[in-house]
Order: C-alpha cells, then structure tokens, then sequence
C-alpha cells in the first residue's frame, strides 16, 4: 500500500462524564481514520499522563507537520517516531492522549484503505498468535470506589455469563441488571448510578453487592450460567501502609483472609488489582492462598516490562489492556505478546469516562482475548462496544 499521511486533525470532544476529551483524525487516500480517546479516574500511578485537551489538540497540529508525507504500512515505526518526538518516559510533552490518538487513528485509516475490518488489520500487524478463546463480557453491575459517591470501596462488581453467544451473553446481563434494580430498589429506595452505568449502593459493606447480585442471578433463571468476578481497585483504599474498608483497617493477610471468605460464599473466579499497585510478591500469595485469578490493572499498566515484572514474580492469571495507559498501539501490542507468549490471558479494557468509540472490542477478537470489560450496558458508550463485539462474531 503506496499510502501516505494527508493530514491529522484533532478536535475537544466530551467524554460520558461530560469531560472534555480528544478526538483525532488521520486522513489519507480519501479515507479517515478517527478515534477518540478515553480517560480514567482510578488511574495506575504508572501510566502514562494525559495533558490538558487544548494543549493534546495543539500537540496533534505539531504532529501533522512532522508526520505529513508518513508511509501507512508501517505502525511500528510511527509509533516509534511517535516516542522519540515526546522524548519522556511517561508521554507527558506532547501528551499520551495525542499520541495515542495518532497512533490508533493511523492504524484505522490504514485498516480501511487495505479493505479490512479493524480486528483482521491488527491480526496482520501484529504478528500475535492468537489465544483462540471468544472474549468473555465482564459486565459491571455494582460501582464503587472512585467511580461512586458511596462509602463501598470495591470499585466493580462483574457479572461474565459463561456462554460463547456475545449476544446471549449481552441479554443475560441485562436480565440481571434489571433483576438487581428491583432489589436495589427494594433495599435502599433509590437507584444511582456511577460513572460505568452500575448501581451505586449507599452501604460500605463488599458483601452486600454479592447478596444482592446473586439473588439477582437467581431471580432472572440463570443460576450455574453466570460467574462473578471483582475489581477491587486496592490502591484506591490503601492509606498508610494499611487498607481501609469501613471503619475496620486490614493488613495484607487480613484482606486475602477476607476475600477467600468471598470467595468460598459467592464463588468469585477473578479479582482484579486485589491489592496496590507495588505490591508484585502480594499478588503471588494471593493467587496462592485463594486459588482463584489474580488480574493486574494498576499493577501492570499495559507496560510491557511491569507485564514481564509480573510474569516473573507469579503475580498474574491475567492482565488488563488498555491502549491509553501506555499511550501507542505498538507498545499495546507488544504488552499483550508478552502476556501471550508466558501463557497469560489478557482482558480488554474501558476506562470509567469513555466514548463512542469500539475500537477496543476490535483489540478484543483480534487475539481471542480473555475478556472484554466495558461497564454496564445501560449507558451508550458501553454499549456500543459488546454491540461492536457481537456484531462480528455473527458476521464474521
Ligand atoms: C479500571 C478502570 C475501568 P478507570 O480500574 O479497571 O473500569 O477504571 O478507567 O477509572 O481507571
Ligand atoms: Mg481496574
């Protein structure tokens, strides 16, 4: 493909928080490719830093007059210019939000202009065996943490219907979401709801979200059909070398000791960041004293060497991928390699303040990943994303 970058444009857009977020637009052979970024709250202290969304926009037109001209077959070595150009550790002159935006915008006008749907375009660049499994919905019911206004510290609780059928999977979890508001409504009187679409409970108990979530599951005839995970978020409670849940402090023992009571109560399979963000060696006794998947977010940041750190210390079963926590495509790919080759499963993920945008379900059956997590789908800009996934699996 003899194709060259046009032009690249970026545009303030708002996020499902009403947050000001960028959009980014790569023009070239009379086609665009477009993707707006998402943000998070509870954020890994290692990601990379998104900058203000003006200065982002300001950022991309100096991009567009270096990278005009760029060849389009080459995602690589865009994104390594994309690096060099920014020239810090942690993206934050140019902005990971711009280059991120570039990057994934490059690889979707690249995508259209080779006649391929964007999951197949990234199976050929990426050079990634695939896992070969059909990604599992981890659908948030419950929000806590920083995604709520509420004293519950767990920041989600998923229900993953266990079936191969995306769209049976998508209507399972509507079943139970509407099954758990008549609970939720029963019990506190009043439906909020937090920034991923789930219901927000005024109670500073985990358990109760479990209580409920398994009547709900029960209530909608799906018993046996449907597994519940977790992510906690740990760092978000993790206050002076202890963690804080309620009123009560507990040690790191004391908080595995508590989760492997969940566990053996409600059959919990996986929990995501079960303790904060440094603690690689925590995450091993953990997988080991509860027996169940430990899955690193703010532990591993889609860092391809915190991915190989964790790989080696036994910390993870699995690991959350997120294009925007390390800021280009390449670097997302290359961490999801890593996992792939040490025979750990990745989960795509959202971030909590997103957009339209589907790419990330695209990510998600390029390599037969584990899991696609992307809130409830109650709000749009999560929606849109399982629609995204079942539509190609029934036109694939
Ligand atoms: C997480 C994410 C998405 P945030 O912790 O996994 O659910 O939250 O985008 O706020 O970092
Ligand atoms: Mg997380």
């Amino acid at each position: 493909m003899d194709k060259r970058i046009e032009k690249i444009e970026a545009k303030e857009i708002l996020d499902s928080r009403g947050k000001p977020t960028l959009e980014v637009s790569v023009y070239a052979g009379g086609m665009t490719g477009t993707f707006s970024v998402p943000s998070g709250r509870s954020k890994g202290s290692h990601e990379m830093v998104s900058i203000d969304v003006q200065k982002a926009i300001a950022s991309v037109a100096h991009l567009n007059d270096t990278l005009k001209g760029f060849s389009l077959d080459d995602q690589e070595s865009l994104d390594s210019k994309l690096i060099a150009l920014d020239g810090t550790k942690d993206k934050s002159k140019l902005g990971g939000n711009a280059l991120l935006g570039v990057s994934v915008a490059y690889a979707k006008v690249g995508a259209k202009l080779s006649g391929k749907e964007i999951f197949e375009y990234l199976q050929e660049i990426a050079g990634i065996e695939s896992f070969n499994k059909i990604p599992r919905l981890y659908i948030n019911l419950v929000n806590g943490g920083e995604h709520s206004r509420s004293p519950l510290v767990f920041q989600e609780y998923h229900v993953v219907p266990e079936t191969e059928n995306i769209r049976e999977a998508l209507e399972q979890a509507s079943r139970i979401q509407s099954k758990l508001q008549e609970l939720v409504e029963k019990e506190f009187g009043v439906i909020i709801l937090g920034d991923e679409g789930g219901f927000v409970l005024n109670t500073s108990s985990v358990e109760k979200p479990l209580e409920l979530l398994a009547q709900a599951i029960k209530n909608s005839d799906l018993e046996g059909k449907i597994k519940l995970s977790l992510d906690v978020a740990a760092s978000s409670f993790f206050k002076n070398g202890k963690y804080v849940i309620g009123n009560k402090e507990y040690e790191k023992e004391e908080l595995i000791n508590l989760y492997k009571n969940l566990v053996s109560k409600y059959g919990i399979f996986s929990i995501e960041d079960p303790l904060q963000e440094e603690d690689f060696e925590g995450f091993a006794e953990f997988r080991k004293e509860t027996k169940i998947s430990a899955v690193g977010d703010d532990l591993t940041v889609t860092n391809p060497e915190r991915v190989n750190n964790a790989i080696e210390k036994k910390s993870i079963d699995a690991v959350i991928i997120k294009p925007n926590q390390i800021g280009t495509l390449t670097e997302t790919l290359e961490a999801m390699r890593v996992a792939r080759e040490n025979g750990v499963d990745c989960i795509v993920s959202h971030r909590s303040g997103e957009t339209e945008d589907t790419f990330i379900a695209d990510l998600a059956w390029a390599f037969g990943c584990l899991g696609l997590k992307a809130g409830a789908p109650n709000q749009e800009v999560r929606k849109v994303k399982y629609e995204r996934l079942c539509q190609i699996q029934e036109h694939k």
